[in-house]
């Protein structure tokens, strides 16, 4: 690939490195990006999902995970990696990254001071891999106009003075970040700005070095020639003069090497960067001058006369017609003050002609002409999705079932004592669900989550048993107060009918249905119950829709499947409520001969 970095190239940002991503956003907003160039955050310690980030004046979210591998899984696209890491782990990142092959395309990494081993051992790795890993010690690269890593550049208003909000002719590389960017102003100033910029950072070994990044810049079409500002220290400016020798490099190439001030000292000088110090006459800033421009690179006679050596290369190229002029494009304004939202909503959207549900409007959705059951109003505001009618049909026998069963049940009867009392229809509603816990309508996330566990970790039946035992638990879902293998409940068999004929597997069930045969051997009523039924085959239904395991996992921990009961039974209790109503009963009082009164006299203290 000649480009490093297109409008679509998105990046997996390692570290919550809050100010920095806000400043690639908004840098994606001026320059009229289509996508955020950050599409996920790796934070192992965070416990948020994500964060909030202003786009323009709007705000987005972008997610967080806690390790590289999910973000990779989430984002195939995103196939740039910024290791923002601290220098005591990002060796680690930048290898985990590596080792998930034919994701990463390029890993840059900011940190200083990485051990030289570690460094060696971390190129390395990414050469071998075919991966760019541009860094340790830099601030990044730009292709202006398509995508900026992080604080590159600086200021927005020094990106537009340095014309680093669209793209150039020239392709520059440089060692320093600091210089990158005085270079950029130079080369804006004297020319039309950078395609393409890279500053390979500062330490000793640096994963792609000048030869790596000129020879791309190369192929890039949009490159019409190129600029390299070495240092003293190493010998890697001398590959660039092989390759120009050689004819690989035939854009023209503008080069000078910082460092000419060491030979005015009587001792060897370390200069900034770790890199930059001569070991040998070869690697001064002078001796690599002299052979660049003997090979025929454009080299100033100073640092001072780099700028009109940048103007003159230019202008020769825009008489010969290779660089055309540019038509400025406009630039988006980032508004001065932003306000962040206090409410986040993903689900349903009020503020065009007419709602939506999940992106459907609701007239698409609510006549019986389109089609559209509760099953599937459900899975647009719940799961926001589509899911097919298998599922959504049995999302709707879910509701159906559960609907009433009869009054005696402890929600319906307090349904009921609520509304003779003289209460209103929701807080008799309200009164009514409120019963709704473990042992009554709301043991189906428990029953969906221990069943689950068990079939997860590969658990026997009577294994499973044993488990529950220790644990000191009942098991959810199993048992019932009037039905029993000899008064078996219809609602279950129903629910299974309906699994049997249509669901693509139903494993979960059978496992249930193993452990049911157990306990019911023991006691005739500890038959597999409708909360149960429900929970098992609701994850039998997700698994059957593709969710990952933790997906689902993430369903049960929010109470989704109670949440079935909540929906059906309001319908049943809403009825009782209106029968009493209906039949004006009186306030109820329960019987005192149906209460054991127990009552000793208090002791004093
Ligand atoms: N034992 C449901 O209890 C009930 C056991 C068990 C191991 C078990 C009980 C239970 C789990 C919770 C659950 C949903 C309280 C039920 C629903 C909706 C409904 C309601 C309706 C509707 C029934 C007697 C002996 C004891 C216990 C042992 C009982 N359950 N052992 N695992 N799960 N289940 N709830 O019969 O040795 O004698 O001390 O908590 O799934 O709510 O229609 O009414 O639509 O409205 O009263 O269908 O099973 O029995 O609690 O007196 O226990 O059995 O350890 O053993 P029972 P208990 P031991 S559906």
């Amino acid at each position: 690939m000649s480009a490093l970095f297109t409008q679509e190239t998105q990046a997996i940002f390692w570290n919550l490195n809050t100010s920095a991503i806000q400043r690639m956003l908004d840098y994606d907003y001026s320059v009229n990006r289509m996508k955020p160039s950050v599409a996920a955050i790796v934070a192992p310690t965070s416990n948020n999902k994500f964060e909030k980030f202003f786009y323009g004046a709007d705000e987005i979210m972008v997610p967080i995970f806690r390790n590289t591998i999910d973000a990779a899984n989430a984002y195939p696209q995103a196939d740039i990696l910024l290791n923002f890491a601290s220098f005591r782990t990002a060796y680690d990142v930048t290898m985990e990254a590596i080792g998930i092959r034919g994701h990463f395309r390029m890993i840059m990494v900011t940190a200083e001071g990485i051990p030289e081993r570690l460094a060696r051992k971390m190129n390395q790795a990414g050469r071998d891999a075919g991966v760019v890993i541009i860094g340790p010690a830099t601030v990044g690269g730009i292709a202006p106009g398509a995508f900026k890593i992080a604080n590159i550049g600086g200021t927005i208003e020094n990106i537009i003075a340095s014309k680093l909000h669209r793209g150039g002719s020239c392709g520059l590389v440089t060692r320093s970040g600091g210089l990158f960017n005085e270079l950029g102003n130079i080369i804006a100033m004297h020319a039309d700005g950078i395609a393409e910029g890279i500053a390979i950072g500062g330490d000793r070994f640096v994963g792609s070095v000048f030869i790596d990044n000129l020879l791309r810049m190369e192929d890039n079409p949009n490159v019409k020639y190129l600029v390299l500002l070495g240092e003293v220290g190493g010998l890697e400016e001398y590959k660039v003069i092989e390759a120009v020798k050689s004819g690989r490099i035939k854009k023209p190439v503008i080069a000078w090497c910082i460092g000419t001030i060491a030979k005015y000292f009587s001792s060897g000088v370390q200069f900034g960067h770790a890199g930059a110090s001569a070991n040998a006459d070869a690697e001064t800033a002078g001796a690599k001058n002299k052979a660049m421009a003997e090979a025929g690179l454009h080299v100033p006679a100073s640092f001072n006369d780099l700028p009109h050596t940048i103007a003159k290369v230019y202008t020769m190229l825009c008489e010969q017609g290779v660089i055309e002029k540019i038509i400025e494009p406009e630039l988006r304004i980032i508004p001065k003050i932003r306000r962040g939202k206090e409410f986040i909503c993903t689900i349903s959207d009020d503020r065009g002609d007419e709602a939506t549900y999940a992106g459907y409007p609701i007239s698409s959705l609510a006549t019986p002409e389109t089609g559209f059951g509760i099953g599937d109003v459900i899975a647009l505001l719940w799961f926001k999705k589509r899911y097919p009618k298998w599922a959504t049909d049995y999302i709707e026998t879910v509701l159906k079932t559960v609907a009433d069963h009869g009054p005696a049940v402890s929600g319906a009867h307090n349904a009921k004592v609520t509304a003779r009392a003289g209460k209103d229809m929701v807080s008799s509603l309200v009164s009514g669900l409120l019963t709704i816990g473990p042992r009554f309508g709301g043991a189906i996330d428990d029953a969906a989550r221990y069943f689950k566990y068990a079939n997860d970790n590969t658990m026997s039946a009577s294994e499973f048993l044993d488990y529950m035992k220790k644990e000191g638990k009942t098991i959810s879902g199993i048992g019932h107060r009037v039905k029993s293998v000899r008064n078996p409940d219809l609602r279950v068999s129903g629910l299974k009918k309906y699994a049997k004929a249509h669901f693509p597997q139903t494993s979960l069930l059978e496992f249930a249905l193993e452990v049911e045969a157990i306990t019911t051997s023991k006691k005739d009523n500890l038959i597999l119950n409708v909360d149960g039924t429900i929970g098992v085959l609701m994850v039998d239904m997700w698994r059957s829709l593709g969710y990952a395991e933790h997906e689902i996992d993430n369903f049960i921990e929010a109470g989704t499947l109670n949440a079935l009961f909540v929906l059906g039974r309001s319908i049943g209790f809403i009825g009782h409520i209106l029968d009493e109503k209906r039949l004006g009963m009186p306030m109820y009082r329960h019987p005192t001969d149906d209460i054991l009164y127990n009552v000793a006299l208090a002791d004093e203290i």
